[in-house]
Order: C-alpha cells, then sequence, then structure tokens
C-alpha cells in the first residue's frame, strides 16, 4: 500500500510519544478494571470502528456568500484521493470514501478504483447531485430534480442516479446515497400530496435499478435550498418514503438537517428499531446545516446517538449495519486536519458509549432512578478516552498525534507547490 507520508517520520513521532502514552494507557487501565472492564477490549473494538470521508470535505467549502480557496487545494477526485489517503495514514479509521457525482469527475471508474486500491482506499455510498444544473444539461433543476413537475426533468434525474448505481458498482459501492433539495419557497406554490407522489415514482425507477446488495440511503433536510417547504423535510417523510419503496431503501440522518433542539438520538432509536437506519453523515451545527466539524460543539449529543447505536450492537439488534460517513466542509480549517479531527470525534463517542455500563442503566431505568441513570451515562462520558483512542492508531499504523504528524511531514506546503490554486474543487452552497 502507497503511503503519501513517510513511514519512518510516523515511526519517529510515535516513538517519542510512546512513553507517555503507555503512563496514561495503563493508568486508565487501570481505573476500567476497577469497573470490571478489560481497556484491551476496549481498545479492540476502536481498532476495528471506520467512518468514511466525504470526497467534498478535502476541498475547502464555501457559502453563498463567499469561498477563501486554500493551498494546495485538490483539483480532481484523484487528488481528493491522495488527501484521503494522508488523512487515513494518520487516524486508520477512514479507509473509505463516499464519492459525490459529477463534482467528481471521473472518465474511467475502473482507474480510479485501481489508483484507490494502491492507497489501500475503499468506495462508501455514492451521492447523485441533483440539486444543481451542470453545464449543458438539458432540463434545469430550478424547479426540483425528482418532483419536479416536468416528466423530462424527473426522467433526466432518474437517470442521473442510475448512473451514480452504475459508476459505483465498478468503484466497490453498495450503496446509493439520495439527497434532493426539491422545495418551495412560497405558500402555495407546490402541492404538497402530488410533489410527493411524483418523489415516490421517481424514487421507485431509482429503487428498481439498485443491485439485489445495494441500499438507497434517502437523506432528509429540514430547509435550504428551498426556504418555505422541502419535500423529504423530515425524518418522518423520510421513513415513511423507505417503507413505501422497500427493503433497500432506508433513512439516512444528518447531524444538520433537523429543526434546532430535536432529539436526533430519539430518531436514530426509532430507525432502528424498525430497521430502517441506513446510517450517518456527521457534523456539528449551532443554527442549521453548518456542515462544521463533528463533535465540536455537541460532544453530548453525539454521544448520545452512539450511546444508541452501541445499545443496538448490544442487544444484537436484526438489521443493524448502519454506514458512518462524516458531511462537512468549511473556510477557515485545513480540511485535512479538520476530517481528521472529526473522525477522532466520531470514534471518540463510540468508545465512550462502550464503556456505558448497560446493565446497570437498564436496572436504573427499570427501577424509574432518574438520577442514577443519567449519572451512569455521564459516568462514561466525562471518561477521558484518548489514550485508548491513540492506542488504537498505533495499533493500525496511524499517528499518537495525527495533527502534530501532519504537520511535521509538511504534506500541505508540498501539495501547494504541486497544486497551484485551483477554481471550485467542491461544494458550493449546500
Ligand atoms: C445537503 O445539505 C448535504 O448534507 C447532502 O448530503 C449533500 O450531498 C451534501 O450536503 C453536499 O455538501
Ligand atoms: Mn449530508
Ligand atoms: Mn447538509
Amino acid at each position: 500500500m502507497k503511503t503519501l507520508i513517510n513511514e519512518s517520520l510516523v515511526a519517529e513521532q510515535n516513538q517519542s510519544l510512546m512513553p507517555a502514552l503507555q503512563e496514561d494507557y495503563d493508568h486508565l487501565g487501570a481505573k476500567l478494571q476497577r469497573s470490571g472492564i478489560d481497556i484491551e477490549a476496549v481498545t479492540q473494538q476502536a481498532a476495528k470502528f471506520q467512518v468514511a470521508v466525504p470526497s467534498w470535505g478535502t476541498g475547502t467549502g464555501g457559502t453563498r456568500f463567499a469561498r477563501f480557496p486554500g493551498i494546495g487545494e485538490p483539483r480532481n477526485i484523484f487528488e481528493k484521493l491522495e488527501d484521503c489517503s494522508v488523512i487515513n495514514q494518520m487516524v486508520r479509521c477512514t479507509e473509505k470514501v463516499s464519492p459525490h457525482f459529477p463534482w467528481d469527475k471521473v472518465s474511467d471508474f475502473t482507474e480510479l478504483k485501481g489508483f484507490a486500491d494502491d492507497l489501500g482506499l475503499g468506495f462508501d455510498a455514492v451521492n447523485s447531485n441533483t440539486f444543481q444544473d451542470q453545464p449543458g444539461q438539458e432540463h434545469s433543476y430550478k424547479y426540483g430534480s425528482l418532483t419536479n413537475t416536468c416528466p423530462q426533468t424527473r426522467e433526466q434525474a432518474v437517470a442521473h442516479n442510475i448512473e451514480c448505481i452504475e459508476w459505483g458498482k465498478t468503484l466497490g459501492s453498495t450503496a446509493l446515497t439520495v439527497w434532493i433539495g426539491d422545495g418551495s419557497n412560497f405558500a402555495g406554490q407546490s402541492h404538497f400530496q402530488r410533489q410527493l407522489e411524483r418523489y415516490l415514482d421517481s424514487a421507485k425507477e431509482v429503487y428498481n435499478a439498485l443491485p439485489d446488495d445495494w441500499s438507497m440511503f434517502i437523506e432528509h433536510k429540514m430547509f435550504e435550498p428551498a426556504f418555505y417547504s422541502t419535500v423529504i423535510q423530515d425524518w418522518g417523510t423520510n421513513v415513511l418514503c423507505a417503507m413505501e419503496l422497500g427493503e433497500k431503501a432506508k433513512s439516512l440522518v444528518d447531524l444538520g438537517h433537523h429543526a434546532p433542539n430535536v432529539n436526533i438520538e430519539m430518531i436514530v432509536s426509532r430507525l432502528i428499531q424498525f430497521q430502517k437506519l441506513a446510517g450517518f453523515h456527521f457534523n456539528d451545527s449551532k443554527y442549521g446545516d453548518d456542515d462544521l466539524d463533528s463533535g465540536s460543539l455537541h460532544p453530548f449529543q453525539q454521544f448520545l446517538i452512539f450511546n444508541e447505536l452501541v445499545d443496538a450492537e448490544h442487544r444484537n439488534q436484526p438489521g443493524f449495519n448502519p454506514a458512518y460517513m462524516l458531511d462537512q466542509s468549511h473556510n477557515v480549517t485545513d480540511p485535512i486536519e479538520s476530517l481528521m479531527n472529526s473522525a477522532e470525534e466520531v470514534q471518540r463517542s463510540y468508545v465512550k458509549a462502550l464503556l456505558v455500563d448497560r446493565d446497570a442503566l437498564y436496572g436504573f431505568q427499570d427501577s424509574n432512578d432518574a438520577i442514577m441513570a443519567a449519572n451512569t451515562l455521564k459516568a462514561a462520558f466525562n471518561l477521558d478516552v484518548a489514550p485508548i483512542l491513540a492506542m488504537a492508531r498505533v495499533r493500525n499504523g496511524g499517528a499518537i498525534a495525527p495533527i502534530a504528524t501532519y504537520r511535521e511531514s509538511g504534506y500541505r506546503a508540498a501539495a501547494g507547490e504541486k497544486r497551484p490554486s485551483s477554481g471550485h474543487s467542491g461544494s458550493g452552497i449546500v
């Protein structure tokens, strides 16, 4: 496997950090032992954890107001994969990339697959894009895509989703994520029921093109780009559509796509219960679909979501196999650093959730001991599991201190030399 950061640099950095890590790890191990937890078992589970990186996250994101290009931004999907491989080399929990078409322009998918293989990367869900017009496109999505009142426009959107499935097959992907921006900006602009009927008709055509072992991930979002109504606006409409389409259709939860203060972990529980949880787009937000780094603002919420996920794992919940992906892109950091941090934050929530004393929690729930139930969760959340995460990384060949090692490598400056400033390489207003 080809690595883009010198392995001896990683080894050198790890060597100097190892004595302190070992001391912290042993200390945490002894502490966990007092609660009957074997730290080694937890580290092994942490080492198996994976979250996919969005190809579009490696470029500097923008808002509708401005975009400030970064140094050495990837100019194409090959360079995006290079950056993803650096992320994975440092954190070793991001082996898969979720591509977005046609942002990722590809002429030869077999070549792309080979390129990814060489870097030790695979592909997660493929994303279609019918929320923007592309140059030369025959029918505009200005008034919607899969739900457009014009049948030819709907057909065009269906055909794009089907071509994404075809491309994904070559890449070894097994899921299509469909997010549409369709909606309306004025009361009365669209007939709610007819619009959703058109969605279902179109989505059925896409669904019917799925190979047997594929899933269709439906992604809801409350608003934006439509500001009065959105067709797939919440998990309710999402799951109704997934139920209508069939077993292969499931609901994807993007953390930034809900009304403020919505209890997302409870939505997750409901979707798990009815075997309709597709997976996640992890990110964080303060106001809306901010696409900020995962766990940067609401780590407790992220932990509570993982508490539901680990609980489902613990109970061997049938049909439980969620896909974990990041979905973030913004303006102010080096995207490689942000994505490494986010991957670690998501993994941190997972590990903390593993440390919840589940039997005690069930007992407190059954005896209505609210304070002890809450304290049981907090006890796990308040643990500093950084030594477990670092140890899991080292054992997988990653860096104890991903950002420090990455900075030391000079990768970004070298990319700046190789990749003179590009125009627009990723997401725009979404
Ligand atoms: C829409 O806001 C979304 O969350 C969808 O997942 C898109 O594919 C992605 O953002 C694009 O940035
Ligand atoms: Mn998303
Ligand atoms: Mn979003």
